[in-house]
């Protein structure tokens, strides 16, 4: 469990201008009625996955008379993301008392077979989409005031009376979303586990492209900025909305802490507020946002606009590095990279800084700030020539971090993707690291896009794809509709959270086959 910071002293300031452009581009979210397609049972089996069994076609669902301690199964085909409408009637006798049913959503069949009850991890088990309803006169009509993610909806009927049933006659979903999916092409491509890469990569963005780019619609359906990076990507691939990540990006900059960090996270309701984490490698991209932003959209006002802030980040990075120009660990939660345990986090951290000050100095030339761009220039040299120095074992031929000289994976990805070593090297590097397997894995799709990323830009193509079909496949032959939150193919169901419940099975930052099949294989 991450140390949690509770800053209640936190100063926050608003620029009303930012959040008045932000507002501005908000989306007209576009809503689409979806229905259930088949009555299933979900059975549990040795393999971490249940299996999901045919039980009975939709029309019949009026039949089912449901009783004390009875379950009825839909699966609305594909994840949703919406509102949902259950219409209900009673059999029998008269209603002589309450329906009284639970109502739980999964995103996958597996969150279907686990008991919330058992659910005993560090983050709230209010993420969990179950519900309890007492109904006092049938038929009735329940339209269910919350939004959610989903494939799967069961009822389970808790208790009716001796002498009537419950019937569900009818159920319907309003899906929303800020894009149509098909206002997207689907890649063409000979091999069909590309083409499902793409398609579940694409689904994943869809449902998470909401009032602003949420990392998951289930959990925890805010504005992530490393998050936000990736879709953003993906998104200039595919469905092409520009504003709204022009909407982000002022969100972010909209409102900072005093000394102008943005954070790593913000809420949007009941109105815009930055929350109280924060993520020195997720501040430091917004430079990145901004510039990749610019270069697919040709937007210099927003561009100029929000250039300040960008700069911003890189200086509060400055006060990190030591006279060797190496990078110190901050306190507790201080930087993100990976879920992994035990992750010493400083050499991949000198690689973002590399990565993200390389790509503000390019703002800083575009708007012919030279001295701006000079002054980062010369820093992220120092502090490449810093980590060739200091952070490369000859030996080993790998980067190790911190005081333990630990090696691990994100060390390797993050100076390779910052251009620490040349493309030749930074493969070799890369060859290395898979053959040592260090303790140190990737958990999160997060950084197992970076490994791909780097891969490819080394110029291996075929190890990228291998990887993707590897990784973004094992979720594939899990069932996965979209990709999840985390996936460890050798402990499917593992959870930084304390328990696979409350993960999240369509997340931002695992979408990026779409824009990896798209920008580097068709
Ligand atoms: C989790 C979410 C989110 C991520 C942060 C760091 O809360 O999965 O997507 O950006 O961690």
């Amino acid at each position: 469990m991450p140390e949690v910071s509770m800053d209640l002293n936190m100063v926050r300031v608003t620029n009303g201008d930012f959040l008045g452009k932000a507002e501005a581009c908000a989306p007209k979210l576009i809503r689409t009625a979806v229905h259930p397609q088949r009555i299933v049972e979900i059975r549990k089996t040795e393999a971490v996955h249940p299996e999901v069994v045919w039980r009975d076609r939709i029309e019949n669902l009026s039949k089912y008379h449901l009783k004390k301690g009875d379950k009825l199964c839909l699966d609305f085909g594909d994840h949703q993301v919406g509102y949902v409408t259950l219409k209900f009637a009673s059999v029998g006798s008269p209603q002589d008392a309450p329906a009284f049913f639970k109502v739980k959503f999964g995103e996958i069949a597996k969150e279907m077979t686990e008991d919330s009850a058992d659910y005993d991890g560090w983050i709230s088990r209010g993420w969990i989409q179950e519900e309890y309803f007492h109904i006092d006169v049938l038929p009735a009509e329940l339209k269910l005031t919350r939004r959610y993610a989903f494939r799967y909806l069961e009822i389970e009927v808790i208790d009716t009376s001796l002498k009537w049933a419950l019937v569900l006659e009818d159920a319907a979903a309003e899906c929303v979303s800020s894009v149509r999916m098909d206002d997207v092409q689907p890649v063409e491509s000979e091999g069909e586990v590309i083409r499902r890469l793409d398609r579940v990569g694409l689904r994943t963005l869809h449902n998470c492209m909401q009032d602003v780019f949420e990392d998951g619609p289930k959990r925890d359906r805010r504005l992530w900025l490393g998050d936000l990076r990736l879709q953003a990507l993906a998104n200039y691939a595919t469905f092409k909305n520009y504003d709204l990540v022009k909407r982000c990006l002022y969100l972010f900059a909209g409102q900072t802490r005093d000394d102008g960090q943005v954070s790593a996270c913000l809420f949007t309701e009941p109105e815009i507020i930055v929350d109280d984490t924060f993520l020195l490698d997720y501040s430091m991209f917004f430079g990145a946002v901004l510039l990749d932003y610019y270069d697919a959209s040709g937007d210099l006002d927003t561009l100029k606009d929000l250039s300040a802030c960008a700069y911003r980040q890189m200086e509060i990075a400055d006060a990190q590095f030591d006279e060797n120009d190496l990078l110190k660990a901050g306190e507790g939660f201080w930087a993100f990279i990976d879920w992994t345990d035990g992750l010493d986090k400083q050499a991949a951290m000198q690689g973002v800084y590399i990565y993200c000050a390389k790509r503000v100095q390019k703002i800083a030339e575009i708007l012919g700030e030279t001295a701006k761009a000079e002054v980062l220039k010369a820093k992220w040299k120092a502090r490449a020539k810093a980590a060739l120095d200091a952070l490369y074992d000859e030996e080993k031929g790998l980067f190790v971090s911190g005081p333990e000289r630990q090696i691990n994976y994100a060390s390797q990805v993050w100076l390779v993707l910052a251009g620490a070593v040349d493309k030749k090297k930074g493969g070799e590097i890369l060859e290395r690291v898979l053959v040592l397997n260090p303790e140190k894995g990737m958990v999160s799709p997060y950084m197992n896009h970076h490994y791909v990323e780097a891969l490819l830009l080394c110029g291996r193509k075929d190890d990228a794809m291998d990887y993707m079909k590897y990784y973004w496949g094992g979720m594939l032959s899990h069932g996965a509709d979209t990709f999840w939150e985390l996936y460890n193919p050798e402990d499917p169901s593992e959870s930084p959270y304390g328990s696979s419940i409350v993960n999240s099975y369509c997340h931002a930052w695992s979408c990026t086959p779409t824009w990896l099949i798209r920008t580097y294989f068709v």
